[in-house]
């Protein structure tokens, strides 16, 4: 086992006798909270025990926070969010209330090891992948920079699926983090509100041509919340994430369960029940169920119906609610909130639909995460409809504010009104909740330089016209306690002796490390690090698949999401073209390689399942040919999540960011990587643009196209046959592929996959193939000239501080939020 991080001195100086009064909270809350004693708990009980005396502590910095935002009459920011990508919790509260290592002695003088139940804390994977990580980060960052924020969302009772190989395939099974209860959260059953589906409007007319409209749901649940405190670094400040879990307003219908209807009796319990059961597994991908638009509601309307609760409490009424309250919403999921809000202050609250307007609009800031068209939510009208007859009529309303302003005051002509408008008219109609959360926010943000850009020129490009002040850029960041401190205590702990720890309150700091790139003792003692966390890898896919790897290889790793415009498909031809190299040159020095990869496909996403397949049919064959004699290896690891990220990391040597340059809105792995010493192999895409700019151009190696030049290739067509042919190692690898070298039992199962690149493309596998094969061969000379792979390497994680999300949130807070 590792050494972990030794907190002693991170924390507001320990008592001496901390230690002593923690083993004593641990075998109180053993005994009076969980009811054991302590010879026969299991390391589950005292998991439990060991989060419970945490929490308590962190407890009374969560109340000192409350009545501070209270007393100060401080702007609450509020983060609505469909996802949460939180992944365990413990060694973060723990380093970040400094208490780790008192801890690990105390529960080691009770005979047990906080490495070994820390292990077992569930993975909570509310998310499918980077927004909702990012929305994890920024909890910890708002906490840490003292932003007053809640985290609003779905305490889903099933999270991201668990994934499973089954003969190399993707099988989804469902995921039980709530099995052995969440010591965590507290249930709040007094803050529940009733969330309406379906059902009609009626108009009241109410005098002077006024009228009033009330919905009446055909449907109705409760949404009942579930606080998790959100620590920050030092303590400084806690804050809440708020998940709301559904539940029916009659848990039985007696008739029914007396009249010996056992099951109907139970339908609306199933039916409220159903709503956060699962998280909906769709990542840019067509997820038009109506499930979804249900979860979105109920959420959104619940945490709407608490933030103006708490409004009122402290305020006499609305006119206050910008200047008080800033909701950010974290993609489209959220947009409906729009629609909530303007008709709970004008039907509920009774105020004019102009002013509840005016108020949402200042209030509402969105953030948007992926230009992929199938990407930006649309409803079909009628389903909306049905679901939300008073929002669809909001809708309309709003609409038609919009179109007679962009047409009278603007003189908008029809196409850009057609593209403006929040109701999508071509084909089916539909509604159009990028559109409805643009012109519903006072800001709209884009994640990275590059994508903010595009997002002007591209999706937004019209509406952009109509409010050219709105669209600006936050890029994203990473919270550097658990992608530095937490996941590579060997490299943190290396830094805090050669620059002290002024870092660890400023990430910039780690810019006094840049005159150690050269240092050939630090280099020595960075490589040795690199070597033990490489280890820890190679045990890890040992012990789990069976598959030997070496440490002293290059371990090249491209974790997350599997989509084709991430490229590993590229990664996996590249893989197969060396492959042919090694076996025809055996008489050349090849660098030893680990091509490690990891990620979830989309269930319904066909071609990204069968990625996941060639990785896995590939690396059977290389791994077991002897001609190769083991200078090659691929390894997919499966159940890819912030677990297994946190070891991943801290292990790569090269780090793959290769998505089709345009596609990727920002990223967050890439600086993951390039934070924890590897060196990148990217695209100008998102942020790694930004990331060259930071760690300089000769510390990253960039290959491929241009997103203008990919926009200008898509725009005028492109032949990615005759490219093909030109490419010896190319249609070589292609030919093995489409034949079936790696697929004998079944030789037609890539072909389909391969056509793709033959006949359009898209995602520029074939474009961007020699530039990527010979920027991988420049890797290869770098890695074999040792001082200087540690000297950019070192220069990474020097230059990456500005990428802490502590800055982003800064940015929110000054430009977006005004707090
Ligand atoms: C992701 C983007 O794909 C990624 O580039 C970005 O870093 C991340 O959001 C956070 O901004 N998008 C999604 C999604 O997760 O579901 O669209």
């Amino acid at each position: 086992m590792m050494n972990r991080v030794t907190n002693n001195d991170l924390a507001p100086a320990p008592r001496s006798s901390d230690r002593e009064q923690l083993a004593t909270e641990l075998l109180e809350r053993l005994k009076y909270r969980i009811g054991k004693d302590p010879k026969v708990a299991k390391p589950h009980d005292w998991l439990t025990a060991a989060i419970l005396v945490a929490r308590d502590r962190i407890t009374d910095k969560w109340m000192d926070s409350t009545r501070r935002t209270y007393s100060t009459g401080a702007k609450r920011v509020y983060y609505l969010s469909l996802e949460f990508l939180i992944g365990r919790l413990m060694r973060d509260a723990m380093t970040n209330i400094g208490i780790m290592d008192e801890m690990r002695h105390a529960l080691a003088s009770l005979g047990v090891d906080l490495d070994v139940i820390a292990e077992i804390e569930p993975d909570a994977a509310l998310g499918n992948g980077g927004l909702g990580r990012l929305a994890a980060c920024f909890m910890e960052s708002m906490a840490t920079v003292d932003v007053p924020a809640y985290g609003y969302g779905i305490r889903y009772v099933h999270g991201l699926f668990r994934q499973q190989m089954a003969d190399g395939w993707q099988v989804e099974l469902p995921e039980t983090w709530l099995a052995h209860g969440n010591p965590w959260e507290f249930e709040r059953r007094e803050s529940s509100y009733e969330i309406g589906f379906g059902g009609a409007v009626e108009t009241i007319n109410i005098g002077e041509d006024k009228q009033r409209f009330v919905w009446k749901p055909a449907e109705r649940v409760i949404a009942t919340a579930y606080d998790t405190p959100a620590v920050g670094w030092r303590a400084k400040r806690v804050n809440t994430l708020r998940l709301w879990a559904a539940n029916p307003i009659d848990p039985i219908l007696l008739d029914a369960f007396n009249a010996g209807d056992h099951i109907g009796a139970l339908r609306e319990s199933n039916k409220a029940e159903s709503l956060t059961r699962v998280l909906y597994p769709a990542d840019a991908t067509p997820a038009g169920q109506e499930l979804r638009l249900r979860q979105e509601f109920f959420f959104c309307s619940a945490s709407l119906q608490d933030i103006l609760r708490r409004h009122l409490q402290q305020y006499p009424d609305f006119s206050s609610l910008p200047d008080a309250v800033a909701i950010q919403l974290n993609d489209t999921h959220p947009a409906v909130s729009v629609a909530e809000l303007v008709r709970l202050l004008t039907d509920v609250h009774g105020l004019d639909f102009d002013i509840a307007w005016d108020l949402s609009r200042r209030t509402f800031a969105y953030t948007n995460h992926t230009l992929l068209p199938e990407a930006l939510e649309s409803w079909p009208v009628p389903l909306f409809e049905r679901l939300l007859p008073r929002h669809m009529q909001i809708v309309y309303a709003i609409n038609a504010k919009i179109l007679v302003e962009a047409r009278k005051d603007k003189g908008f002509e029809d196409q850009r009104i057609r593209n403006i408008s929040l109701i999508e008219e071509s084909g089916e109609r539909r509604v159009r909740m990028g559109n409805l959360a643009f012109v519903g926010s006072h800001s709209i943000n884009g994640v990275s330089a590059l994508h903010t850009d595009l997002m002007k020129e591209t999706v937004f490009a019209d509406l952009h016209k109509l409010y050219p002040d709105r669209i600006n850029n936050k890029t994203n960041g990473i919270t550097p306690r658990r992608w530095l401190m937490q996941c590579n205590p060997g490299l943190f702990n290396l830094i805090r002796e050669s620059i002290g720890d002024g870092f660890m309150d400023d990430a910039e700091a780690l810019k006094a490390l840049d005159p150690f790139a050269d240092d050939k003792d630090f280099q020595e003692k960075f490589a040795q690090i690199k070597r033990e966390n490489k280890n820890r890898l190679a045990n890890l896919v040992g012990s789990r698949m069976g598959v030997r790897i070496d440490p002293a290889a290059m371990f090249d790793i491209q974790i997350k999401r599997i989509h084709e415009y991430k490229r590993q498909l590229l990664n996996i031809i590249e893989a197969v073209a060396l492959y042919d190299q090694i076996r025809s040159h055996p008489e050349l020095d090849w660098v030893p390689r680990v091509k490690l990869f990891a990620g979830k496909a989309a269930p319904s996403y066909h071609n990204a399942k069968l990625i996941i397949k060639l990785a896995n049919d590939v690396a059977k064959v290389i791994n077991n040919d002897p001609a190769v004699r083991g200078l090659l290896k691929v390894v997919f690891v499966p159940n890819y999540n912030v677990s297994l990220a946190e070891i991943m990391v801290p292990a790569a040597d090269l780090s793959e960011q290769i998505s089709t340059a345009g596609m990727e809105a920002s990223g967050t792995g890439n600086m993951k990587f390039a934070l924890n010493g590897a060196l990148t192999i990217g695209t100008l895409d998102g942020a790694n643009v930004e990331m060259r700019d930071h760690v300089g151009a000769e510390n990253i190696v960039i290959f491929g196209m241009t997103a203008e030049e990919v926009a200008k290739v898509r725009a005028e067509g492109h032949n990615p046959r005759a490219i093909i042919e030109q490419s010896r190692e190319l249609s070589q690898a292609l030919a093995a592929i489409s034949s079936g070298v790696f697929s004998p039992d079944d030789r037609g199962r890539f072909t389909g996959l391969v056509d793709g690149i033959y006949n359009h493309d898209w995602f520029m596998v074939a474009a961007d193939f020699d530039a990527y094969s010979k920027a991988q061969r420049e890797v290869d000379a770098l890695w074999s000239d040792k001082p200087t792979w540690y000297s950019k390497t070192i220069r990474n994680t020097a230059r990456m501080g500005w990428f802490s999300s502590d800055r982003t949130i800064r940015q929110y807070a000054k430009e977006i939020w005004g707090a």
